[in-house]
């Protein structure tokens, strides 16, 4: 790799740096992302922005990613113009290289490209509070309905068989095979016996879009609390940050996803998952914050696979990390040598507290919905 500073400058356009010699820039790691590598540059003048290198393990062509992002933050920039908004909306807009482009290849390949740094904001690891709640809630919301009439096929898939269950099923059974599993440890067993209980009901979502129940339609695609952004003095939403899996898909993903992360106050990165719960007073306050966003564009079987949509990803993550963690922690980034057993456990757990509560979920959905 470039030296970090040199590969910053490549994006700093203030006259000060552009000599190259990177005298008063400073690059320090950001952020708590599990693929890529972030950074935060605070120029000697201007304006301080995030730099990351993309894992283009993970996305194989990161500069459909850059394309996404300009189709999508024009369309949003047409869309607010046409509206008189009070609160305050600002999403990572793209901060080009100095020759113009939206990223820049350093000399051993790696991508990298920079966005602006959005201020006086920040995000949370986990859930803090109902208020908290009710504006991840809102913000996913008001995203999906700013990218509700993008034409869908003006999207690049960025990253193909993302939130696919078959195939993750698929990943999974290789997995087993080439990498076995120890069924004496207890925790092992649970786990393998978790998902074979469930794999059958697991691509619910993939077989209502099949029979055309649930249509691909412009997405997030990781919209956990951790991606939304929070005024520092207001504790409003300003916005989601992460946009690299804005893509085709369904808004299904997104709303799961925002519940399985915003409703688990002790949070993904939890040891203690014995005592991990789904909380339906914070599922009550996203909802309440996220359903009048959605409600101009929301089908009635857009409400009818809420439920399902929670239970699918939160089971999804944790066959996700139990793979990773077969397979030796190949994806994801991890801490120590079991983060990823935890991980899945953890969402093992969240699945089991979601199934106990199903009805009370879905009688608050239909009431919220004002069926
Ligand atoms: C990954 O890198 P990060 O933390 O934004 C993952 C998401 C998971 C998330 C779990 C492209 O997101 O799908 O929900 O970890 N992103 C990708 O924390 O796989
Ligand atoms: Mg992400």
């Amino acid at each position: 790799m470039d030296d970090i500073v040199d590969i910053a400058l490549h994006f700093v356009t203030t006259p000060a740096e552009t000599t190259g010699t990177g005298s008063g820039i400073a690059v320090t790691p950001y952020g708590a992302g599990n693929i890529n590598d972030t950074y935060v540059v605070e120029p000697a003048a201007g304006p301080r922005f995030i730099l990351q290198r993309i894992n283009q393990r993970v996305f194989p062509k990161p500069q459909l990613i850059m394309i996404n992002l300009r189709t999508v933050m024009e369309h949003i920039a047409r869309q607010q113009d046409h509206t008189q908004e009070e609160r305050r909306w600002e999403l990572p807009d793209i901060v080009p290289a100095r020759d113009g482009q939206d990223f820049i290849f350093d000399a051993n390949g790696d991508f990298w490209r920079a966005t602006s740094f959005i201020e006086g904001a920040r995000t949370w690891p986990e859930v803090k509070d109902a208020q908290h709640a009710r504006e991840a809630g809102y913000a996913l919301g008001k995203f999906q309905r700013l990218i509700s009439d993008l034409d869908v096929s003006l999207l690049h898939d960025t990253l193909p068989g993302f939130h696919i269950m078959p195939r993750y099923l698929q990943h999974y059974d290789e997995v087993l095979e080439r990498y076995g599993i120890d069924l004496n440890r207890q925790e092992l067993r649970y786990a393998a016996d978790f998902v074979a209980q469930r794999r059958a009901w697991a691509p619910v979502l993939q077989e209502a879009c099949a029979a055309g129940k649930l249509r691909e339609r412009p997405m997030h695609g990781d919209p956990k609390i951790d991606n939304i952004m929070i005024d520092d003095e207001t504790g409003l939403a300003v916005g989601v940050i992460d946009l690299d899996t804005v893509k085709p898909g369904l808004v299904q993903y997104d709303i799961g996803d925002c519940l399985r992360t915003g409703c688990n106050p002790l949070g993904e990165e939890t040891k203690d998952v014995d005592n991990v719960t789904f909380e339906l007073d914070l599922c009550e306050m996203i909802l309440k914050g996220y359903l009048p966003e959605v409600s101009p564009f929301y089908t009635a079987a857009d409400y009818s696979y809420l439920y399902d949509s929670l239970r699918v990803l939160a089971f999804e993550q944790g066959l996700r990390f139990f793979t990773d963690y077969l397979a030796h922690n190949v994806y994801y980034k991890v801490k120590y040598p079991e983060n990823n057993l935890r991980r899945a456990l953890t969402q093992f757990h969240l699945v089991e507290h979601i199934e106990a509560q199903e009805t009370q979920i879905r009688q608050m959905v239909r009431s919220l919905a004002g069926a």
